[in-house]
């Protein structure tokens, strides 16, 4: 029987091996981007000190004292030089919590820093807390925001699952202190919440999601709103401009990701898609174009979707899922995407800008019926016929 250090220093074995095991690309694919082989951050990354008591006289079993069920959508930017992810970690009794980790080139080694984020309270204390969009925004601030649940304080007695979501907002310089804001006040309930970059008009801007309840969205798509004083942020005037459509990837909902990378062509945004069918909800990630002066307007957007559960992604705590919150443009063109697989794990796909803005520009956008999805099939084989392709 080893001894109590023996078994001590056997975990942090194991666990150096997992943060220092190389990542590498997986073979082919579409051209678009390229997925790699091991989860970014899993349960497993998050530090031996947040999880067990090394102390022989209060834990001789060595057990595992605080529990980590997932590691999840991830708020992602270059912080310092280093790909930086806000994670969502997600505890064995259900509650999330954010947490820092930082690699040195975007694909592995991503390693947890000392302690978690401890969030301020806002007035009305939240039950959970999770999915934090990060924004460097040009007013000198990094902002987070991020979902903020409440049980449902119109809850019939017994029911114990209604909610009520919002908006929370924080911001930071260093990543370590952050100051809470109220959170933003809404007609409707709200969830994937994103601040754009820029000032619009002198105003912040906000892509949203309006809900009618927890979980339904009812008519509309992504919202975009113009807020005064993020100090005291509003939604008084809310306008879709990324509907959903039957029978679409985004038939239910739909929901902005991590905040548009600007291109010379336009704003370049993740977003995910939701529909439902037999084994429950379907998760995808969709691109889409807008204007660089309007970033409310659509220029184009491919049909379908841009990535889609794979192998192993397909399973875990919530299956068939595919999230996104952060993505990262590297001064070189570059583009991490940083996506988390079936509520439990956080991948990433590599990409460039031109890349993605080739896609969005030069796949047939949606027909919405299956005619002239044929249609595009058509034409494109009318054109590789013409340059002597016939198969
Ligand atoms: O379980 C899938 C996702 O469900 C929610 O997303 P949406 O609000 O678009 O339905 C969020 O809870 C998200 O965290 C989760 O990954």
């Amino acid at each position: 029987m080893e001894n109590y250090q023996e078994r001590i220093d056997a975990l942090y074995r194991r666990h150096e091996a997992l943060l220092q095991a190389p990542n590498i690309p997986q073979e082919g694919g579409n051209g678009i981007f390229r997925r790699y082989r091991n989860p970014v951050l899993t349960a497993a990354h998050v530090p031996l000190t947040w999880r067990y008591d090394f102390s022989q006289e209060r834990n001789p079993f060595l057990l595992e004292r605080i529990g980590v069920n997932a590691v999840l959508n991830s708020g992602a930017m270059l912080f310092n030089g280093r790909y930086t992810l806000v994670a969502r970690v997600e505890g064995a009794d259900r509650k999330s919590y954010f947490a820092v980790a930082q690699s040195e080139n975007g694909i592995d080694n991503f390693r947890f820093w000392d302690r978690p984020v401890q969030l301020d309270e806002s007035d009305e204390e939240a039950v959970n807390v999770y999915d934090m969009r990060l924004t460097a925004h040009e007013d000198g601030w990094i902002y987070g925001v991020f979902c903020v649940e409440r049980k449902d304080p119109n809850a019939q007695p017994g029911d114990l699952s209604s909610a009520v979501a919002s908006a929370g907002i924080a911001r930071t310089h260093d990543l370590v202190h952050w100051e809470r804001l109220p959170d933003l006040r809404c007609k409707s309930q709200q969830r994937n919440v994103v601040l754009h970059p820029e000032f619009v008009d002198g105003k912040y801007a906000l892509y949203t999601r309006p809900q009618n309840g927890f979980i339904e969205t009812g008519q509309g798509g992504i919202g975009w709103a113009l807020v005064d004083d993020i100090t005291h942020a509003e939604v008084c005037d809310e306008k879709i401009i990324n509907f959903r459509h039957y029978h679409t990837i985004k038939e239910l909902k739909n929901g902005e990701g991590p905040h548009p990378i600007k291109t010379p062509k336009g704003w370049l945004h993740l977003a995910h898609g939701v529909r439902g069918c037999a084994s429950g909800l379907r998760y995808v990630l969709y691109l889409y174009l807008t204007d660089l002066e309007r970033p409310w307007e659509l220029i184009a957007e491919p049909a379908g979707y841009f990535m889609a559960p794979e192998g192993d992604e397909r399973v875990g705590d919530v299956s068939n899922v595919l999230f996104s919150n952060g993505w990262i443009a590297a001064p070189d063109g570059t583009v991490y995407i940083y996506y988390a697989s079936s509520d439990t794990r956080m991948h990433v796909a590599v990409s460039s800008v031109d890349r993605l803005l080739d896609y969005c520009l030069n796949t047939p956008a949606d027909g919405l019926r299956t005619g002239l999805s044929v249609r595009s099939i058509n034409e494109l084989i009318d054109r590789n016929l013409a340059s002597g392709y016939s198969r």
